[in-house]
């Protein structure tokens, strides 16, 4: 019998954090669900992903970990998913530890130790702060071009 586990989140540019975690759940059992929060459930969650949820899903569907990607489109889905799907292991993320224990009547509920340091957010952070820079850089140089146009006029 197949050891069946499932899982969810938004998993937005998906980054070494995500991988290490399907990897640690894929080797919980013999097949990986994953539900990929739709664009609509990250808006309830506050959260607003750079890709959308057909994106994200097709990334997460690639991962050599993960058999199967549905959408996760509420709160509320995850006890009907886990008698549908027959799941022996729900797991998530430490960050959501005991979030989910109501789902201990139906299945085992494990929650794994995040990935330090690496996380969607910072990525995103990371990244502005380049473009900032990259904008002072540019400015500078303008202003260098402006100082030698004068000095060629005069
Ligand atoms: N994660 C991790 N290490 C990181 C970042 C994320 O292990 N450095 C894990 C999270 O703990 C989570 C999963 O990767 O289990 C997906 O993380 P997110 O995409 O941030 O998903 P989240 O917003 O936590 O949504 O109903 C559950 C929610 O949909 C979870």
């Amino acid at each position: 019998m197949k050891k069946i586990i499932i899982t969810y989140g938004t998993f937005d540019l998906f980054h070494v954090g995500h991988v290490r975690l399907l990897k640690r759940l894929k080797d919980l059992g013999d097949y990986l669900i994953v539900g990929v929060s739709s664009d609509e459930f990250n808006a309830l969650k506050g959260k607003k992903s750079f890709f959308s949820y057909a994106e994200r899903a097709e990334i997460v569907s690639s991962c050599i970990y993960v058999d199967k990607v549905f959408p996760e489109n509420n709160w509320e889905q995850k006890k009907t998913d886990v008698i549908k799907y027959n799941v022996d292991i729900f797991a998530m993320g430490n960050d959501w530890d005991g979030e989910f224990d109501f789902l201990n009547e139906y299945c085992d509920v494990v929650y794994l130790q995040r990935t330090e340091d690496i996380s969607t957010t910072d990525i995103k952070r990371s990244l502005s702060k380049i473009r900032e820079s990259d904008l002072v850089e540019v400015e500078n140089l303008l202003h260098s071009v402006i100082e030698i146009i004068k000095a060629l006029k005069s």
